[in-house]
């Protein structure tokens, strides 16, 4: 392990101040101390951050358009041990890290769980110790920055970089390399007979590496997680160049080929589970793809790997279908640079990729415009055009004349790209994020290509990195269970299982009950200073906290609250236990339903915090910007976790596993990993409600049940809903008739209404549990214990034993 005595860390901090800010470390910033101390601790890991392994063992590439990673200085000291040294050392100094913790900027390159999803990933890849590294976007403008104004979401732009560098990250000019973009593609005849192809006329992109280095935990493995930005094509490259469209033009040419290179890596989507076939995210996608998959050719020639070898040496992972690309770039490179027959190619091909699929919500899935993709990437559409044309011929040769199955499966039909369908067909697995996700997509979304090649599904349940998501965000329940169990769980969290030996033990429950509570105070706190709202950790934390998305039903636990309300003014004498609903959630701009709740919440905030007849019973949180470092300071404060979306819509979720693990008890319907969470913590052990995906799905096939009726049969119900029409919620105004009108006009597609009374009917027996306080602890114990299947070391390891390394090439 890499160990760094107090001494030697401070000396080499105030060396490093100097040679960095010419200054005394009393004169330094907090943006400067933090600055200096990534410094140091890249400095420390230098010799072991050797880069990427190829040549002795398999090497995996998780290629994402998103990596949502959070803060690294504290997961970073945690991972290598040093947590306890450096903050002596900086104490001494004068200085206290949590502090300077607070001061990182948090990059947000990603919209949600897929994003953090492969972040815990990158952390999983190195602390099970395999080489398994990231490619992705270097976005100079993360996912907006959300501001309430008048209740209403206001986008700010996420300027991360603008203090100057982004400290983790080393930038490699001599590892860039040329995407190639527009122009024509056409084969030519050579003397030999055999056909050439050309590629003319392009425009040139350069794609700049950063390279932010992965710590392994304990372990001295250190991964790379490697970003590209994009740039105009410097002197340097003038070779490669000489195809390229001519660059002597005029000074408007220049400026607008300098616009066209730099707007690539600009700035992140912000649209989560929703595709807009953007000609700008279409140029992202092949930007990092291409880059990628040139940057592991190279890597494969200098540790002369034959490229017959690849798929013993390299594993290629698409992570949704953003990064389909890599099939046919692969592709590409084989037959038009390496020289492979089409079969050769296509067989290599298949067998390094594999893709996982996170949504079954028909408008997230990818099309791209024939026209749009030819235009733009001329060769690679006439690769996709023949993996069409030759699935075409095999799904014949198999269904004969069913051009119904045949269109319905093919890779280009009406005009459009279907990237789930070049997925499936140009990988040797297909896997979902849950065990109920991956059963939807066998036997409904995708079961055609299920019944077609039943070998390549598989599920991977998703997992967290409990790393981050409990030792570095709730120590003291870490501490608490290392004392109870030893610390063995931290490498291998079945053995969290330990816990329940103390179950029944009044002393250990006390403290678990008394950690939640300090943890509540640090929350309530931070929300008075953030907020300006005063909630008492005394009362129930309960969390939402999300993207905003009419499927998440967030609109559901507000509908709640306001029931709550009337029950409250109907009758003063009404018996409810305090309770603090906190939301977290950004609503994609451009998502107008989305951004109705948002204000919806934040009307029925201000009118229930600021009511005198209730008492403070309720109130009512929604705090603004959401991302890693606030449900980093949300999780661990959790009494209970609201996972309550329409049954069958969210593929898996992740949130649920993190609040699970710091002991809050799950509030939910039985969707995505929802329902393992209660095949290992029992459901007697959670709150279940609402339709199942089997009602749900049928209930789909007849056009749904109707809201209309269940409305004007319900007094109740009626009320919540009127309320949102009536002028009952001060400054809702029109954005309350839209989300009316989503409930009964449109029929409540996401059965809001329909499960309104099960939830009702769950949240007043939960309230029931928490009056018993030692029941309450030992269930909230009870979920730690039996959160460790959730770590995503072991969605690591099943995507190592079942996927990336099944052939054993371990
Ligand atoms: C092209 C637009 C677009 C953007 C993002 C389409 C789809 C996406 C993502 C696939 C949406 C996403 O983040 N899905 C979430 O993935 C998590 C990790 O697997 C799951 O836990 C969530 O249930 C799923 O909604």
């Amino acid at each position: 392990m890499i160990t760094i005595s107090k001494k030697k860390f401070k000396h080499a901090f105030k060396s490093k101040m100097y040679s960095l800010y010419a200054q005394p470390v009393e004169e330094a910033s907090k943006d400067e101390i933090f600055r200096v101390l990534c410094c140091v601790i890249k400095d420390f890991i230098a010799k072991e951050w050797v880069g990427t392994r190829i040549d002795k063992e398999k090497a995996v590439f998780y290629f994402s358009m998103e990596f949502l990673i959070g803060r690294q200085l504290q997961s970073n000291l945690l991972n290598l041990d040093v947590e306890h040294e450096i903050e002596e050392g900086l104490k001494e100094l004068g200085i206290d890290l949590n502090e300077i913790i607070e001061t990182e900027p948090d990059p947000g390159l990603g919209n949600g769980g897929l994003g953090r999803l492969a972040a815990c990933f990158l952390d999983s890849m190195a602390s099970v110790g395999i080489s398994g590294h990231g490619y992705g976007i270097r976005y100079k403008y993360g996912l907006f920055e959300q501001k309430f104004v008048n209740g209403s979401q206001v986008e700010l732009p996420d300027n991360w970089l603008k203090n100057g560098q982004y400290p983790w990250e080393t930038v490699r000019p001599n590892r860039a390399v040329v995407v190639k973009f527009e122009g024509d593609a056409y084969l030519k005849q050579r003397a030999d007979g055999n056909l050439d192809v050309v590629h003319e006329n392009y425009i040139p992109v350069m794609a700049m590496p950063y390279d932010i280095p992965i710590i392994g935990y304990e372990n001295h493995c250190i991964n790379t997680l490697r970003l590209w930005k994009s740039e105009i094509l410097n002197r340097d490259f003038s070779e490669v160049n000489k195809n390229a469209k001519n660059q002597n033009g005029s000074y408007e040419d220049a400026l607008k080929y300098k616009y066209y290179t730099e707007e690539i890596s600009q700035v992140l989507y912000p649209n989560d589970s929703n595709y807009a076939g953007r000609l700008l995210r279409l140029k992202q996608e092949y930007f990092f793809v291409s880059a990628g998959l040139q940057d592991i050719i190279r890597k494969c020639k200098k540790n002369k790997v034959s490229m017959r070898d690849l798929p013993k040496k390299v594993a290629i992972h698409i992570n949704d279908t953003h990064p389909t690309l890599c099939i046919p770039e692969l592709m590409r490179i084989l037959l038009d640079e390496e020289g492979f027959s089409w079969d050769e190619a296509w067989d290599i091909t298949t067998r390094v990729m594999s893709y996982t699929n996170h949504t079954i919500l028909a408008e997230a899935l990818e099309k791209w415009p024939v026209e749009m993709m030819k235009k733009l990437l001329p060769r690679i559409y006439m690769i996709i055009e023949e993996i069409d044309r030759r699935y075409v011929e095999y799904l014949q040769s198999k269904y004969h004349d069913d051009w119904g199955k045949i269109n319905y499966m093919r890779i280009i039909n009406n005009g459009e790209v279907r990237m789930a369908h070049l997925c499936i067909r140009g990988s040797h697995s297909v896997n979902g994020v849950a065990k109920l996700h991956t059963e939807i997509l066998k036997h409904e979304e995708l079961k055609d290509f299920y019944n077609d090649e039943p070998y390549k599904f598989n599920n991977k349940t998703n997992g967290i990195a409990h790393r981050r998501w409990l030792m570095s965000c709730n120590k003291e329940l870490s501490d608490l269970i290392t004392e109870l169990i030893g610390d063995g769980w931290k490498k291998d969290t079945s053995k969290l299982k330990d816990l329940e030996k103390y179950l029944d033990n009044k002393k250990v429950l006390d403290r678990v009950g008394e950690i939640k509570y300090n943890n509540k105070v640090k929350l309530a706190d931070y929300i008075y200073e953030k907020q300006g709202i005063k909630v008492d950790p005394n009362s129930i934390f309960d969390v939402q906290i999300k993207r905003l998305h009419a499927y998440k039903r967030q609109l559901l636990n507000v509908l709640h609250i306001l029931y709550l309300y009337h029950e409250i003014l109907d009758n003063p004498e009404f018996e409810i236990i305090p309770r603090t609903f906190i939301f977290g959630a950004k609503a994609a701009p451009g998502y107008y339903l989305a951004k109705c709740i948002i204000k919806l919440i934040n009307s029925v905030a201000d009118l229930i915090n600021n009511d005198p007849r209730v008492k403070d019973k309720v109130k009512v949180v929604f705090i603004e910007n959401y991302g890693v470092s606030i449900a980093e300071k949300i999780i661990p404060a959790a009494n209970v976790s609201e996972q309550i979306s329409t049954t069958t819509k969210e593929a898996s979720g992740t949130g649920n596993m993190k609040l699970m693990m710091n002991g809050a008890i799950t509030m939910a319907t039985m969707d995505g990993a929802n329902v393992e969470i209660s095949e290992r913590v029992g459901k007697e052990n959670m709150f279940i409600f609402g339709l199942n995906a089997e009602q749900v799905l049928e209930y789909n096939k007849c056009g749904g049940y109707s809201s209309k009726d269940l409305y004007h049969s319900d007094r109740k119900i009626k009320r919540v809903v009127d309320d949102l029409i009536n002028g009952f919620i001060p400054g809702l105004g029109k954005d309350g008739i839209a989300i009316y009108d989503s409930l009964i006009t449109y029929n409540d597609e996401y059965f809001v209404l329909r499960d309104f009374y099960s939830y009702i009917k769950a949240q007043k027996s939960l309230q029931e549990l928490y009056r018993n306080q030692d029941l309450w602890n030992k269930i909230s114990l009870k979920n730690t214990a039996c959160s460790g299947f959730f770590s995503s070391d072991r969605t690591i390891e099943e995507y190592i034993n079942d996927i990336w390394f099944k052939e054993g090439e371990r």
